[in-house]
């Protein structure tokens, strides 16, 4: 059968509609699940193409290519995440039109997180809850079994696929629409990773990647989930929380050197597991085999790693066996440069692991880039300020901040944070309700969770007048990056001490010794990690309070 696989579509958002439609995507890349789904696949026999939304110039070219390749399918698989969800369902509603018989197989986070929702706000034939590199596969080979695959299904269809776990079925019976019970999650062990194919990197738009990111890249997860268990993560949601299945070490060197022979020019492999350093014993294994194939001419000498990890687990060894396979750049959760956020955040580590992470790894010439989300509920502006200061660190320690980076923390729907929150009535609505402002996912849940969780902030709570305002001024850029995101940030403080003066006594001073470092930096440096200019920062031209207040303000914030 001829099966589509999209991915998740962050670019067709209502805001990218408005405002972003032509400006430079940096939310796309090969997705690893994908592609595995496809290879599973492709080993079965099936004739797999995979389309990112989010390469495309505009919606119309995106549908235009997508009915091309509608005419001839059998299959359409939507990969969906929590804030691409209304977009996903967009693309399942125009493909729907032009192939009414098409069956739409819908999966991912989001999905795995609400299948209910997923199920209630699209018009997918089945959604598949956890890990469905082999499930997707299997659905196919048993409805074509049955010579039931097209759409409306039936009886047949749902009796055929019941028992199989994760799978959720929309079918039709006496003239009306039914759906099958929630029957769990699909996960896979350790050993079923190791026998998985190498993804079908090659049905990927590595070259419009490239365009993104300034090379030629795969995202390879070598193990699934994570072994802590922060309560704003989904990933731990929709995996097993606190417990990581993985590859084996050969398995993830094998991968590897299948992946470079199948990808001309491969430059940068990003290990995209959530916890990539979680056993050290693992981490120096892998980084030891690397070196052992360049030197065996078998992977590319020049070939530069990335992984995604926690500071607490950064030991020396590992960044040394890491600097020794040519790791270019670490990805690690900072979260907030307050102690106090971070307590709330419950993330199970100190600002001072945070930092002197930062310089360990800075130290070892690679880049080296924080996500943070700078306010939680009840954060005040000192917290924020704190959180600003480690963005600025960042950039002076020649890394970055996320490029998504969140003004505030965001737990979606179906993390257990969300379900703590409904339980203990811990006011994230506010959060939420920031959110809802500028997220595409408009007018479902969250306005619901925003309505069920009371709200208890005031209207004019500085914190959150800073964050909107933020959010406002990074918009009017055009879009946020590292640039957009301080300049925003700064412009906000500007009005925020306008608005409630007494903060501004307070903190003046430390917010311009913050912005000047910015500006030097900015300067300095001229451009990101990725080479998007810093010139938002660098035109600015604010002034705030001026008086002296130590080593750069640091004091205030109680930043040693
Ligand atoms: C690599 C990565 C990226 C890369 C590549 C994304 C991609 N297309 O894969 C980049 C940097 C581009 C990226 C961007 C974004 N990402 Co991202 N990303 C990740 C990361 C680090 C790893 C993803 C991964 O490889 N997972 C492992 C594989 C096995 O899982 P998988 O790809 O989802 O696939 C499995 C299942 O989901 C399912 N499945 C997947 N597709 C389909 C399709 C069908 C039809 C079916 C049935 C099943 C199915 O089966 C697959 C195989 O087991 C995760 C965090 C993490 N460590 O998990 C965040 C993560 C997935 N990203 C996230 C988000 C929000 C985004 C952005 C929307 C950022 C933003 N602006 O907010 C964008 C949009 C992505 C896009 N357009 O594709 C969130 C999703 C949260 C949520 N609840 O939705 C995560 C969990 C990070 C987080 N902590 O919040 N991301
Ligand atoms: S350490 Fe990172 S990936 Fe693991 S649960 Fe916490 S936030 Fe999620």
């Amino acid at each position: 059968m001829r099966v589509i696989l999209t991915n998740p579509c962050v670019r067709f958002t209502k805001i990218a509609w408005e405002q972003l439609e032509l400006a430079k995507p940096i939310q796309a890349g090969p997705g690893y699940g994908l592609l595995s789904i496809a290879s599973v696949l492709a080993q079965h026999g099936h004739q797999v193409d995979n389309l990112d939304p989010n390469v495309f110039q505009s919606w119309e070219q995106f549908k235009a290519e997508l009915e091309s390749y509608l005419a001839e399918a059998d299959v359409l698989g939507v990969c969906s995440y929590s804030p691409s969800i209304v977009a996903d369902e967009q693309i399942i509603r125009f493909a729907r039109q032009v192939r009414p018989d098409l069956l739409i197989m819908l999966g991912g986070y989001f999905p795995t997180l609400r299948s209910d929702l997923a199920l209630g706000a699209t018009e997918a034939d089945i959604v598949i809850r956890g890990e469905a590199d082999l499930a997707v596969s299997e659905v196919i080979t048993a409805l074509d079994g049955i010579g039931k695959h097209r759409h409306p299904l039936g009886i047949e269809a749902r009796d055929a696929l019941a028992g199989m776990t994760g799978v959720r079925v929309r079918y039709f019976d006496h003239g009306g629409e039914h759906l099958t019970p929630d029957n769990g999650k699909l996960l896979l062990s350790s050993a079923q990773l190791d026998r998985l194919p190498t993804p079908l990197w090659n049905i990927a738009p590595l070259e419009a990647y490239k365009q993104i990111w300034g090379s030629r890249y795969i995202d390879f997860s070598t193990s699934r989930s994570c072994d802590r268990r922060c309560p704003f993560c989904s990933i731990v949601d929709v995996g097993v929380r606190g417990v990581v299945r993985a590859m084996s070490t050969d398995i993830v060197l094998e991968r590897l050197v299948e992946s470079v022979r199948m990808i001309p020019h491969l430059e940068y492999v990003f290990f995209s597991d959530a916890h990539f350093t979680y056993d050290r014993e693992r981490t120096l294994e892998i980084c030891e085999g690397i070196v052992r194939l360049k030197e065996r001419g078998v992977l590319p000498r020049d070939l530069t790693f990335g992984c995604e990890t926690r500071v607490d687990t950064l030991f020396d060894d590992v960044l040394d066996a890491m600097q020794s396979a040519n790791w270019s750049q670490i990805w690690i959760g900072l979260e907030s440069g307050s102690s106090e956020t971070l307590k709330l955040y419950r993330k199970g580590q100190t600002i001072d692991q945070g930092r002197g992470a930062v310089l360990s790894i800075a130290a070892r010439g690679i880049a080296v880039i924080g996500f943070l989300m700078v306010a939680a509920p009840n954060s005040r502006v000192g917290d924020i300020l704190a959180t600003l200061d480690l963005a600025v660190f960042l950039l002076e320690n020649g890394g970055d901040v996320t490029p998504d980076v969140s003004y505030c923390l965001i737990s979606w729907e179906g993390t257990t944070q969300i379900k703590e929150t409904r339980r203990k009535a811990w006011d994230l609505s506010f959060v939420l309700r920031e959110f809802v402002k500028w997220d595409p996912f408009k007018g479902t849940e969250i306005k619901n969770l925003v309505a069920e969780g009371g709200y208890t902030l005031p209207e004019d709570y500085p914190t959150r007048y800073l964050i909107r305002t933020a959010y406002e001024h990074a918009m009017s850029f055009g879009s946020i990056h590292t640039s957009t995101f301080l300049a925003g940030a700064f412009l906000a403080l500007r009005d925020l001490f306008h608005k409630f003066p007494q903060h501004g006594d307070q903190w003046r001073p430390v917010a311009n010794s913050i912005y000047r470092r910015a500006k030097a930096i900015a300067a300095a440096r001229e451009t990101n990690v990725w080479g998007i200019p810093l010139k938002e920062i660098i035109e600015l031209d604010l002034s705030f309070d001026e008086r002296e207040t130590g080593a750069d303000g640091r004091a205030l914030l109680h930043i040693a």
